[in-house]
């Protein structure tokens, strides 16, 4: 384990306080450079899909001579890269100064949001898809592009991973996204993420955020490391189909702890599971109230 210091104890309260940070330079313009190799290994998977897979969730306006991927899900799983590039000494200090010393990946997911077309993600907050006992739990977004102010950036409500967590059901259907219209929500207040390439957010599972779409002409690829203390268990158990081997090989730092530790917080379950499953897009998309606006006329 590292003992470098990448952020300092202001840096630490404002996470606590405002529930997310922007820390520069994580990674250097090689290591972005060689994620982006292994997005494009990925992403060549896509041509010739009809449909969706277990690792690429397509765009609306995707098609198989001119292949358009909105998501690669579990990176972490299907790319050495990926996986190697959790483990880097700069994140590990950030996740430590966050989460104590002991951590695991609770999932991953590369969000393509391409230049043009990419679509949006719906207020949602973490917490209501993966609620734990203690909210030591948090997403790191990784910037393989430079996200900037008009490529959609993520968006991030200050101090809404202090009061509730919303309901994100739609006619008693678990859909992954909040009403906008949530009294309370202060969307209104949200603040845009931006940074240079190799820059990370860290946004704690209780902060509410969403993101545009992407209309401008530059891509926004955005990696979404979500990390949890390892005293802190999914209330809902292992995830279905996977082993103990599996949980044990989610550590990037310590060990399983058996005793969880267990902090009352607001709860919320996502069952009866969405309508639409597969990813947050296929999920969200049957939303009849949407902030970040209908589909374009090339869906
Ligand atoms: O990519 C984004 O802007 C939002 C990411 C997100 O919140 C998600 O995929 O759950």
């Amino acid at each position: 384990m590292t003992t470098e210091t990448v952020i300092d104890d202001a840096l630490a309260a404002a996470y606590r306080d405002k529930g997310y940070i922007i820390v520069a330079d994580i990674y250097s313009p090689d290591d972005i450079r060689e994620m982006q190799g292994a997005l494009a290994e990925l992403v060549e998977g896509a041509r010739g899909l009809t449909d969706h897979t277990g690792v690429i969730d397509l765009e609306p306006n995707h098609t198989p001579d001119r292949p358009r991927v909105r998501r690669i899900k579990e990176p972490f799983k299907n790319h050495p890269v990926f996986n190697r590039m959790a483990r880097h000494p700069r994140l590990m200090a950030v996740l430590t100064a966050l989460l104590g010393p002991a951590f695991r990946m609770h999932g991953s997911k590369i969000n393509l949001k391409s230049a043009q077309y990419g679509s949006p993600v719906e207020w949602h907050q973490d917490w209501a898809f993966y609620p734990h006992t203690n909210d030591d739990v948090l997403a790191v977004g990784v910037m393989l592009d430079d996200m900037t102010e008009d490529n959609g950036p993520l968006l991030c409500v200050p101090g809404s991973h202090k009061g509730p967590t919303y309901d994100h059901h739609q006619d008693g259907r678990f859909l992954g996204a909040m009403d906008p219209d949530a009294p309370g929500a202060n969307l209104d207040t949200a603040e845009m993420i931006t940074g240079r390439a190799g820059s990370c957010s860290f946004h704690h599972a209780r902060t509410i955020h969403g993101s545009a779409r992407n209309i401008s002409g530059k891509d926004r690829t955005l990696l979404l490391y979500q990390v949890t203390a390892a005293d802190a268990w999914d209330i809902r158990g292992l995830p279905a189909g996977s082993t103990w081997d599996d949980y044990v090989a989610s550590f990037i730092a310590g060990e399983p702890v058996l005793e969880p530790r267990v902090v009352p917080t607001p709860v919320r379950l996502p069952y009866p599971p969405p309508l639409k499953g597969g990813s947050i897009y296929e999920s969200q998309s049957l939303a009849k109230k949407k902030f970040f606006g209908a589909k374009t006329a090339a869906e």
